[in-house]
């Protein structure tokens, strides 16, 4: 694949999705941007515009980069994706179409790992229980009740070893937590036990911590059998995609007893998240904040516009998906 021509000429930027302050004050006059909030704003996107468009911003993944958002802008070179989970593009499309996606990885990774950690720990310890017992006074009478769960006794089975499961696994080391881990590959100088199977390690472990792309090779991986495989003490985590766990059978299997308890950051249909799951006590529930601090989405905001100004000065994008590799320019 190769890049954007370098020229003086101004260079038309589609910016797709939620505004933000530095994109839209990102680039020089040299750049047009053209924001469209929405699927619906974009349908009155002119022909006219839409064929000067060389490059995109997706700004947020509650816009899908599908190949029919694609298709309308003919001469587009680059889609730079904010997320480093890029489920929302079809990246296909935009191989077969020599369009070149970029993501915002590395920038966010321990972020999220400590989100990861911090739910895995109040789950485990009740901390939004015992937040809501202090609150309504009940401390004033009565202790609060010993938690069933506790990190001391635990065995954690990342499942999948990239960067951010490898600084989750980090986190676990340092607290004295055993770690195996799943992915389809072994990691390169990661020294934890591999499980090729996912239900091999399920028996083997009794806490799993879900950190793997979304997409349909994933999709409901964390199934039935995984959770009765897990057990009765077993505590599911899942910071990565909704679509990664089978949501109904994780509500029939908390609810049963199959495992013990939940820790979630994300839901199959966000940001609609089960009435069933919302009335359970036994679950932590989160609305997508892995990433969510003010120092780390300005990095992401920043390495979108970077990956963009990088292919417009006819050099490389800095963080190229893998489906679209660039070789250097
Ligand atoms: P990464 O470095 O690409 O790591 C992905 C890991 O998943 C690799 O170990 C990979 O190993 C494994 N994997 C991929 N497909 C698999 C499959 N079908 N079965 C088993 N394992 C598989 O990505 P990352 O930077 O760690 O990010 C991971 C994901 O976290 C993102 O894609 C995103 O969806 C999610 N995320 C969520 C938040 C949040 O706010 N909650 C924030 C950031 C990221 P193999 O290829 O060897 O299988
Ligand atoms: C994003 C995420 O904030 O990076 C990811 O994959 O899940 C989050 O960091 C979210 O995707 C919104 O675009």
């Amino acid at each position: 694949m190769v890049g954007g021509n370098i020229s003086s000429e101004k260079i038309d930027l589609l910016v797709y999705g939620p505004n933000k302050p530095i994109i839209d004050n990102g680039f020089s006059d040299q750049f047009v941007l053209h924001p469209f909030e929405t699927r619906a704003d974009l349908d009155r996107l002119s022909p006219a515009v839409a064929a000067k468009i060389r490059g995109a911003a997706v700004t947020y993944s509650t816009v899908r980069c599908d190949g029919a958002m694609m298709a309308l802008l003919p001469k587009l070179e680059i889609v730079a994706s904010f997320g480093v989970g890029y489920d929302h593009v079809d990246a296909n499309y935009a191989r077969e179409h020599n369009i070149v996606v970029t993501n915002t990885p590395d920038v966010l990774t321990e972020e999220v790992a400590d989100v990861a950690m911090g739910l895995l720990i109040a789950t485990l310890r009740e901390f939004v229980k015992a937040d809501k017992y202090l609150r309504s006074g009940l401390w004033m009478t009565q202790q609060f009740p010993l938690s069933v769960g506790s990190l001391r006794d635990r065995k954690v089975g990342i499942v999948g070893m990239g960067r951010i499961g490898q600084a989750i696994g980090r986190r676990l080391e340092a607290s004295r937590v055993p770690v195996v881990y799943h992915s389809r590959n072994p990691a390169k100088d990661v020294s934890y036990k591999h499980y090729p199977d996912l239900i091999e390690m399920a028996k083997a472990v009794d806490t799993l911590v879900v950190i793997v792309p979304g997409g349909p090779a994933t999709a409901k991986m964390i199934n039935a059998d995984v959770m009765k495989a897990l057990g009765p003490r077993g505590v599911i985590i899942n910071v990565a995609r909704g679509s990664v766990v089978d949501e109904e059978a994780m509500i029939a299997a908390l609810k049963s007893g199959t495992i013990l308890a939940a820790g979630l950051d994300v839901f199959a249909n966000e940001p609609k998240v089960p009435d069933e799951l919302r009335a359970m006590q036994n679950v932590v529930l989160l609305p997508h904040i892995g990433s969510a601090s003010v120092v780390t989405r300005n990095a992401m905001d920043q390495l979108v516009v970077d990956n963009l100004k990088a292919w417009f000065a006819g050099k490389a994008p800095l963080t190229p998906i893998a489906e679209t590799p660039v070789k250097s320019r």
